[in-house]
């Protein structure tokens, strides 16, 4: 699908940078335009992929260029300031090439934690397209005020959005290596599962042609739905091509499961075994699968590695483990692709850990965070309150 994407903030602008990255590199497409936004302009300067003519520095007159220093109400202001410079960015491409907005941010910061529920609303007024968040937790660690603004924003940004995607630093990070020195590893994760779930809904692009079981926009904008969080998992598993044969049998020998991955039942197996691995592995943001209102598998790869059966036993599979009648499942044909991977995308979460323990830290610091938090937990059942 076609998307105009801005990323708000430092984490906001680097990930955008990935996501065009991920873009260009695969000519899938699915980027219509980009605008990066940020207080501060040191950061803007640092990015390599957003043209220099799409970074926008906005609240000079309140923060000189230097970012908010961690002030989400100083972040709401700057951009509340430049509100108009904003929407003339993103408005600069006709929305009839558009099917959904993207604002990317950290919401555990200040420009991009205050600043993208105010873009939201803004885009939400002015256009009829979705417009959906992609959103980065600060991970526990991180401390009293990160884990404070993300859990304000992220109740805004959810109020302003269609759906809020969410990314857990926290749950991505890996042993040993703090979280700055992981970034460019976990930006790379987030563009790998974000950039194959939006263009998925392009393939028309590629292929010329649309098979019937391929995943179209409007597959992904009714599972995303009208409010709520999603949350996605995936993974994925390389093929052997005709080239590589010889390497790649040499390996299977060492295989103990001495398979033939050649054969048609394998090709099943595969997609069921990686639907399994991607949805019960970890999540972009770990939650109770059977809390789930909506779920979407897309499995890519060359054509004829994407059997039908496997995908329709994988779905059936999915439909069980998150005991949800509302699961669509398509496929996503990359004939130069040596991997098979699947995507999973559960929308409408409600039971998360993550969230509940950010609303510990908002409690803790803030009595008047107790009520939002009670309704963000309990929105998807009564959005009609919080809409
Ligand atoms: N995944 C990811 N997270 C990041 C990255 N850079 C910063 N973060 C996280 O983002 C949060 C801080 O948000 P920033 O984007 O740096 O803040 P900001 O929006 O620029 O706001 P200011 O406070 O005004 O600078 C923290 O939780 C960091 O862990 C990144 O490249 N990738
Ligand atoms: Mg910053």
């Amino acid at each position: 699908m076609k998307l105009a994407i801005v990323g708000v903030g430092q984490a906001g602008g680097k990930i955008l940078d990935q996501l065009i990255e991920y873009d260009s590199s695969r000519n899938t497409g699915f980027i219509e335009h980009a605008v990066a936004v940020n207080s501060a302009k040191a950061d803007l300067m640092g990015l390599s992929s957003v043209p220099e003519s799409d970074r926008l520095l906005v609240g000079q007159s309140i923060v000189s260029g230097h970012g908010t220093g961690t002030d989400p109400e100083t972040g709401r202001e700057c951009i509340e300031e430049g509100i108009h410079e904003i929407s003339d960015a993103i408005g600069h491409v006709p929305t009839s090439r558009i099917d959904a907005f993207l604002i990317v941010a950290a919401l555990g910061g200040g420009t991009g934690s205050g600043g993208a529920p105010v873009i939201a609303d803004r885009l939400g007024e002015l256009y009829a397209e979705p417009v959906y968040g992609l959103g980065i937790l600060p991970s526990t660690d991180e401390g009293g005020i990160y884990n404070r603004n993300a859990a304000a924003s992220l109740q805004r940004f959810v109020r302003s959005t269609d759906s809020v995607l969410l990314f857990d630093n926290g749950a991505a990070k890996t042993s040993g290596e703090t979280l700055s020195e992981g970034y460019t590893a976990i930006n790379e994760q987030i563009a790998t599962r974000f950039g194959t779930l939006f263009s998925a809904g392009e393939i028309e692009a590629l292929s010329g042609g649309v098979a019937e079981s391929v995943v179209d926009s409007s597959e992904i904008i009714n599972t995303l739905g009208d409010g709520g969080i999603t949350t996605i998992g995936y993974a994925s598993e390389p093929i052997e091509t005709d080239g590589r044969r010889g390497g790649l049998l040499d390996r299977f020998l060492g295989d103990d499961r001495g398979d033939d991955l050649q054969s048609a039942g394998d090709a099943t197996n595969r997609i069921t075994s990686l639907v399994r691995k991607a949805t019960l592995g970890k999540l972009t943001l770990p939650c109770e699968h059977d809390s789930a209102a909506r779920a979407l598998l897309i499995v890519s790869g060359p054509p004829e590695h994407l059997s039908r059966k496997g995908i329709d036993s994988a779905r059936e599979w999915l439909e069980r483990e998150t005991d949800c009648r509302e699961v669509r499942a398509g496929d996503y044909p990359l004939p130069n692709e040596d991997r098979v991977a699947a995507l999973v995308v559960l929308s409408g979460v409600t039971d998360v850990p993550r969230i509940e323990e950010i609303q510990g830290f908002a409690l803790e610091g803030d009595d008047e965070s107790d009520d939002g938090f009670e309704e963000l937990i309990r929105y998807d059942s009564e959005a009609d309150e919080i809409g």
